[in-house]
């Protein structure tokens, strides 16, 4: 294996060995062109956030993704096959397709969306996981609602291809260069600014006085340096993007001392593993150069599971950390929640605050909630051009891009409503409206599919991806497709929350009505078998199990839905 390691002890003592998978550049040519003739596989958005990370040492001491003996140990006990601790399986996750042509020995080439060579990868081995046991073993759960079991499950391709990589170039980025650090180039800047002790602090959120309060603290105690490292790859969705929160960071940056704080993006993707995400957290920041980390409540939480309780306690990442404290190469700096304490007009750690004081805090959720609604954001809270350049993305709702959704089965009414809904929101003006229905999309977007599993998906995919730069741009987006899984809509439905507004509405029309009515005379192709694979008769439909909204068509006129429609709406603050 060709990968070179460099001791960075003598610049960085604290970081340990970085691992360099680049190649020098004047074998990158020849590299290039022995790629030209080897299999191809496009990175996805994730597998691009990793290779960035293994290429550039902040998985030292990864070499390559992972084989399949060091992934079985990581998934069962967050060691690699030689004892070395790490939390987290970093693999490549290829199509069926594409496995079939691999074998041990051979090399890849992994390029990026454009075509651009990243590295080529010396196969290992090819094997097919089990998800539901990586899905126990890293998230301790196998519910969907986790965004790390969704991806696993319903995004992750089947099979995974281990091997060591050579690198070529690193992923372009052409947004915050001048923020964007290697680990060993942060290694070297601490070095030359004098800094020995630094406490990294990691975020996916906008940070807010709270926060800052938080690193002060953090920072004090320890005597360190401070570096701000907020994750710029994949976060939560939903998350605020990261464009904005930049932004953010940079405004809230102006209240440090200049002297003791960096800020330096990370292009991680995260998978909102809790506990198991904070070791991986504290590894990289090792890996970085820093000799602390925070870990605060509910590090990498990803929120409530379908029965609405929290996946994992509140400080069981600090656990953790206090578990393999002897092995991690860097030290935790615990906190408590901080809160504000209006009597001293100061922020303080929640177990620090004294018997009848009134304490005021804001929670993740309240604040969308007032961004949403254009409520009043308190000083004590945030900086005000903080907020300002929250609002400037996040306007209220009715400034807002949004989707309706429609699902339903074949003949439930989704396409009559939707039209008279359609009509009734350019009657009320204010924003372009799109409707993607069904039987239209099929015509123009979809001609070539049809209604095997992977082809519905396909044609949810493609509506989705239509929708979310609609509803991103400001408009309105109505689909009216008959969507029968629940993993696609969710998939939809997370890559439109991070732009805007989605509403789902299940036209929950009993089949028996639908075929009853049989307008386009399918039902009885269906039950006479001319039509295969058909909704509800010879295929399976999933129904929505939270949806904003359900309507029964044998109740209501198209017009009366749509008006029920509007009013949910008004009630929701996307129409005023
Ligand atoms: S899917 O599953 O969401 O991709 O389906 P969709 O694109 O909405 O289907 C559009 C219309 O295709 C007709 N059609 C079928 N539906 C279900 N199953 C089978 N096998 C099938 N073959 C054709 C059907 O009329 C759908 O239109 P709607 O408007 O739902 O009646």
């Amino acid at each position: 294996m060709q990968t070179r390691e460099i001791t960075q002890e003598l610049i960085r003592p604290h970081g340990g060995l970085l691992v360099d998978l680049y190649l020098p550049p004047e074998e990158t040519e020849l590299e290039r062109a022995k790629a030209r003739d080897l299999p191809s596989w496009d990175l996805t958005p994730r597998q691009l956030c990793d290779i960035e990370l293994l290429l550039n040492g902040a998985f030292s001491p990864l070499t390559g993704f992972l084989t399949q003996t060091d992934y079985d140990r990581v998934v069962e006990s967050m060691r690699l096959a030689d004892g070395t601790l790490w939390p987290m399986p970093v693999t490549l996750d290829v199509s069926e397709a594409f496995a079939e042509t691999l074998s041990a020995g051979q090399e890849i080439a992994l390029r990026d969306q454009e075509g651009v060579l990243i590295a080529t990868l010396s196969v290992e081995d090819v094997w097919t996981p089990d998800k539901a046991l990586e899905a126990r073993g890293v998230f301790g759960t196998e519910d969907v609602t986790h965004p790390g079991v969704h991806y696993l499950m319903h995004q992750a391709h089947p099979v995974y291809v281990g091997g060591s990589l050579r690198g070529v170039e690193s992923p372009i980025h052409y947004d915050f260069r001048h923020l964007r650090d290697t680990p060993s180039e942060l290694r070297q800047r601490f070095a030359k600014l004098g800094w020995r002790k630094i406490v990294a602090f990691q975020t996916r959120n906008p940070m807010h006085r709270a926060h800052q309060e938080l690193t002060f603290r953090a920072a004090r105690e320890v005597e360190a340096n401070l570096l701000i490292q907020p994750v710029v790859g994949m976060t939560k969705p939903g998350d605020v993007d990261h464009f904005t929160r930049v932004r953010c960071y940079e405004h809230l940056l102006e209240h440090y001392p200049e002297q003791t704080t960096a800020l330096s993006l990370l292009p991680l993707a995260m998978r909102m593993a809790g506990p198991r995400e904070a070791l991986w957290h504290a590894l990289i920041r090792k890996n970085h150069g820093c000799t602390h980390f925070i870990v605060g409540r509910d590090h990498a939480g990803p929120g409530k599971d379908s029965q609405g309780n929290d996946f994992y306690g509140p400080y069981d990442a600090q656990e953790m950390m206090k578990e393999y404290k002897d092995e991690i190469g860097i030290e935790m700096v615990p906190f408590q929640m901080v809160v504000y304490v209006e009597d001293r007009a100061q922020y303080v750690p929640v177990d620090e605050t004294r018997e009848g004081e009134s304490v005021l805090n804001i929670s993740g959720t309240e604040f969308r909630r007032r961004l949403q609604e254009g409520l009043e954001i308190p000083h004590w809270f945030s900086y005000p051009n903080v907020i300002q350049e929250l609002r400037k993305t996040h306007p209220p709702r009715h400034n807002q891009g949004f989707t309706i959704f429609f699902t339903g089965l074949s003949g439930s009414g989704k396409s009559t409503i939707a039209n008279a809904l359609m009509v009734k929101l350019m009657e009320l003006g204010g924003r372009r409206v799109t409707l993607l229905d069904g039987d239209v999309v099929r015509k123009n977007l979809s001609s070539e599919l049809g209604f095997s599993r992977e082809h519905r998906d396909l044609n949810i995919l493609r509506i989705g991806y239509v929708a979310s730069e609609i509803s991103k741009n400001g408009g309105i987006a109505i689909c009216a497709p008959i969507a029968p899984y629940t993993a696609t809509r969710r998939t939809v439905r997370d890559s439109i929350e991070t732009v805007g507004g989605f509403v789902e509405i299940h036209v929950a029309t009993p089949i028996e009505t639908c075929e009853e009515r049989d307008r386009k005379g399918l039902y009885a192709k269906a039950r006479a078998g001319i039509i295969k694979e058909f909704t509800g008769i010879s295929d399976p439909y999933e129904a929505p199990e939270s949806p904003e909204m359900v309507i029964d068509t044998r109740d209501v006129t198209p017009d009366q839905a749509a008006h029920r429609i509007i009013v949910k709406l008004e009630s929701l603050g996307y129409i005023r």
